[in-house]
């Protein structure tokens, strides 16, 4: 491998600087191309962090198997140093950066021996585009080289578009170094844990861990926590939203971002795939992306979008090729895989990838699998990482510099009660509002949730780099500065009946909800008046092929008021939390909709002859 040392005074200034730090026995420069890619895979195979899988099955894919304490996201372990602690705002761990720059530098000082210290420039974006940012990760970890080339545009020709430019440095080490002949393990890493992010500096060190989202740091700590308090500065959106288009019989190609709390399908529903009565008249799903937006006004006042990532780093199970066939294909080849089982003749599996589960299997912890032993044969957080050009319904436009212009917003968690189907924003600052009390069921109970009910504000509240308060403010503004700002919906697929079974058959038959958002948007249906929004009735839906009877869709739009009198109660303890920075907008709408509830069942009777018992049950 040849390569050509930047010119980039800051890069290599900063690098010398984490070298003499951290250590390392040797640097390399990545330089993104395949041969690069491949020997590094060599090498992890030979470390014994990855397996190759049949070429034939899985043709250039790869199986890795991480330390079972270092499986996900560490929410507890994340930090935002913001200079003020209230800049942070109550929902982030704050810790000085000044003091964290002191406990940091004594945990990195000589982490890397014995180990090379990859210096990886990769770009959230498409090359070049006015929307992308460049930023430069070091790491000691060849795992995340390789994961890094299919989740950003990563290499040298990075280091082309930025020149002597800025970037965002991103540290990263396992914090497992290597004493002369000690010999590695095949997943290093340590069991102190530091993911930390400085908004004002616009840097992050990782400490600690291998996996995922704590240390490819591209994604979630720099294309949302870091980006969305570049975002809030620079008077753009930086969201956990996927992208899909709508292409429909009537010619018009519709975008929309939705963003939903993680275990509610938005991978699904990224690469949904219409029922087949759909497709026959025209309608047709691309992809844009399945995890993140970054979200700015063009010229022309609207919205423009782009994916800033280059790959699918996916959950695995449940995933198959009924409830996803696009990530199934995704996967198909040049994917590596995190913690799923391997099967006798060298392919992967989890739960959920087929009926019945293969005789045999190596579970994701190395130990002999069969059905009923009563352990999962994957982690419930494994992974594929995929190429997102390998996606069947990839939109032409996914890598267009521009971006796609946004018609919608969608929001939607799991409730298997209260939130109906789908229901239209009154305006902006309600739809701000619905989004910034969205709420997700746990199963079992989590950090902040009431009841079973998690509030995860806009999907954000892992990942806002600032105050939460100030975000919603910032997305109350957004409305304001743009001329027509994007029409705002709320989708629930998980409604239940008395018996606990699921109302509504979601998946594919999500395409008939997104019809009717399109219908709005593009003005070619109506809508109710409901105390909510604006709701679909029985005749604006496209019901072919699908049995749902004029009661069933009472059920799944009908708004009971005391179950919502209670909602609204338990809206106040966000409220609460945040009261410091809280827009006052919000006590408004709150006492809105409160009123709206209450209206005397006559206004409620008047528009309920599309709506057989009226909105007050
Ligand atoms: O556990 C991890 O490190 C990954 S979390 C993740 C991965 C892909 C997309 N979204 C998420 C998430 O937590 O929202
Ligand atoms: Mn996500």
């Amino acid at each position: 491998m040849s390569y050509e040392v930047p010119k980039n005074d800051k890069l290599l200034k900063w690098v010398e600087q984490v070298a003499s730090l951290c250590e390392p026995e040797r640097i390399h420069w990545c330089d993104g191309s395949q041969q690069e890619y491949d020997e590094l895979c060599s090498l992890l195979v030979q470390t014994g962090t990855f397996r190759k899988l049949d070429d034939q099955k899985r043709p250039n894919s790869y199986l890795a198997w991480s330390d079972p304490i270092d499986v996900a996201r560490v929410e507890d372990r994340t930090f935002i140093c913001s200079l003020a602690k209230t800049d942070a705002g109550p929902t982030n761990n704050w810790m000085h950066p000044k003091q964290m720059k002191e406990k940091l530098n004594g945990l990195f000082k000589g982490c890397m021996r014995g180990r090379t210290m990859y210096i990886i420039p990769f770009s959230m974006g498409p090359l070049g585009s006015p929307i992308a940012k460049i930023g430069v990760e070091i790491s000691d970890s060849p795992y995340v080289v390789v994961n890094m080339r299919i989740m950003t545009r990563m290499g040298s020709a990075v280091l082309d578009v930025l020149g002597n430019g800025d970037f965002i440095p991103c540290l990263h080490s396992v914090g497992m170094p290597l004493a002369p002949g000690q010999p590695d393990v095949a997943w290093p890493c340590n069991s102190e844990k530091y993911i930390v992010h400085f908004p004002e500096e616009r840097a992050i060190w990782s400490f600690g861990s291998g996996y995922g989202g704590n240390a490819l740091l591209g994604k979630k700590c720099l294309a949302l926590r870091i980006a969305s308090k570049i975002a809030k500065d620079e008077g753009w959106l930086a969201e956990h939203m996927l992208i899909l288009g709508v292409e429909s019989p009537h010619g018009e190609k519709t975008y929309v971002a939705a963003a939903f709390p993680s275990a509610c399908g938005k991978t699904n529903f990224a690469m949904l795939v219409p029922p087949p009565s759909f497709v026959e008249n025209g309608w047709k799903i691309t992809t844009i992306g399945d995890d993140i937006a970054w979200i700015k006004p063009g010229a022309d006042g609207k919205p423009y979008a782009i994916n800033p990532e280059y790959g699918y780093f996916g959950v695995a199970p449940g995933t198959n090729v009924e409830t996803n066939p696009n990530a199934m294909a995704s996967c198909a080849s040049n994917t590596i895989f995190t913690n799923v089982a391997l099967t006798p003749d060298g392919d992967v599996w989890w739960e959920g990838m087929t009926k019945e589960a293969p005789p045999a299997l190596t579970d994701w912890q190395g130990n002999a699998w069969t059905p009923g032993c009563g352990r999962p044969a994957a982690h419930p957080n494994a992974r594929f990482t995929a190429p997102a050009s390998q996606c069947p319904s990839i939109d032409p436009d996914w890598e267009n510099p521009k971006g796609v212009p946004i018609s919608a917003f969608i929001f939607g968690g799991r409730r298997k009660n209260t939130i109906p189907l789908v229901y239209q924003s009154f305006n902006w600052n309600f739809g701000v509002y619905l989004a910034a009390t969205l709420g997700s069921e746990t199963t079992a109970a989590a950090v902040g949730a009431t009841g079973n009910v998690r509030r995860d504000p806009f999907a954000m509240l892992p990942f806002c780099g600032y105050h939460m308060a100030d975000y919603f403010a910032h997305w109350l503004q957004f409305g304001r500065s743009i001329p027509r700002p994007p029409r705002i919906f709320s989708v629930n697929w998980f409604l239940k009946d008395k018996d606990g079974k699921f109302l509504w058959p979601g998946y594919g038959e999500n395409m008939r909800v997104l019809k009717w958002i399109v219908d709005r948007v593009q003005g070619r249906t109506g809508a109710v008046e409901s105390p909510l929004g604006w709701m679909p009735r029985y005749k604006d839906m496209d019901w072919t092929g699908l049995n749902v009877t004029q009661e069933q869709f009472h059920d799944l739009t009908s708004v009971d008021r005391d179950v919502w009198q209670d909602e609204i109660l338990s809206h106040e303890e966000l409220f609460v939390k945040l009261f410091d920075r809280m827009p006052k907008e919000f006590l408004h709408m709150r006492e809105l909709i409160t009123s709206s509830l209450w209206r005397s069942p006559e206004h409620w009777e008047q528009i309920g002859d599309v709506h057989p018992e009226g909105w007050n049950e």
